[in-house]
């Protein structure tokens, strides 16, 4: 099983042999590769406690080529949630994945401009198959005015760079530095910027800047398509290993692994993508 030595060795919040408690969120994506179900097998492989708020349920349709059925939750549900795990918990790190639409990402914004969590990772899900693109617009700009400026960490892949940077075009690694420039430039938040299997060449670079570090972190591709669950993935282990106490870029060195070990344990479906195994990282152990 993953060690959990950081976590039990207590932190001034928590008592010795107790995990750092984080918070996802989120929506579900049904068939476990994304989502909600991602972000909590990373956080209890990471030896973190997880807890969901969740915002959305994803149920891909099979007779529409995979297209998302997208089912809101309600907000006063949502707010609901917050108030329970909020009032349960000190949290060490929130992790916010998809919101899925304005009214969701105010109800966010307001609950946790309250509670002011020391570690806020954003993974900026901008626009969802299935949306209208009027409402993908509208999320966009919900989510630029309200949310970026509370997160401490975002982790935009290729086309949410481009959206959050204002850029034209991201085909190369010097583009990929630009644009993590100008994002921690335009909300202060420390940049995890994805290229993934977007870029050309044998490695998924990412592109990490916290204003004054750039480091480009790189792993072999492990083919040319992506993987569901990578980029909530990758989000969830970040915000775990903040919770653990580990600096930015150490969280995003080792959530990097964990990614790519997952990818390389992935798993098969008859969907038209394979799905990220959070358990790949402790069976290559
Ligand atoms: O991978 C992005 C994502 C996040 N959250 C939910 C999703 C998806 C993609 O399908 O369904 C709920």
């Amino acid at each position: 099983m993953t060690d959990t030595s950081t976590a039990s060795a207590g932190t001034a919040a928590h008592p010795v042999d107790q995990p750092p408690v984080a918070l996802t969120i989120a929506g579900s994506e049904a068939t476990g590769g994304a989502g909600a179900q991602a972000d909590l097998k990373t956080f209890q492989e990471l030896g973190v406690f997880g807890s969901l708020a969740l915002t959305c349920i994803v149920s891909f349709d099979p007779s529409e080529d995979w297209g998302h059925r997208l089912f809101p939750v309600p907000q006063d549900v949502l707010r609901e949630q917050l108030e329970a795990i909020t009032a349960a918990y000190e949290l060490d790190a929130v992790k916010i994945g998809m919101l899925g639409s304005p009214e969701t990402i105010a109800t966010t914004a307001e609950v946790l401009a309250g509670l002011g969590p020391r570690h806020l990772v954003l993974d900026p899900v901008l626009i969802c198959k299935g949306q209208e693109p009027g409402a993908a617009l509208d999320t966009d700009e919900a989510l630029k005015a309200k949310v970026m400026p509370l997160a401490s960490f975002v982790t935009p892949n290729h086309f949410e760079s481009l959206s959050l940077s204002g850029m034209d075009e991201i085909s190369t690694v010097e583009h990929l530095e630009e644009a993590a420039r100008r994002i921690h430039e335009r909300s202060g938040a420390v940049v995890l910027a994805k290229g993934g299997v977007r870029l050309s060449g044998p490695d998924a670079v990412d592109v990490f800047y916290d204003g004054a570090t750039l480091e480009v972190l790189s792993e072999p591709k492990v083919g040319e398509v992506p993987v569901a669950g990578a980029g909530c993935t990758l989000a969830a282990a970040v915000a775990a290993e903040l919770a653990k106490g580990a600096e930015p870029l150490e969280a995003a060195r080792t959530a990097k692994a964990f990614v790519s070990a997952g990818i390389r344990r992935r798993i098969s479906s008859r969907a038209p993508f394979d799905s990220l195994w959070q358990g790949g990282s402790a069976a290559e152990r």
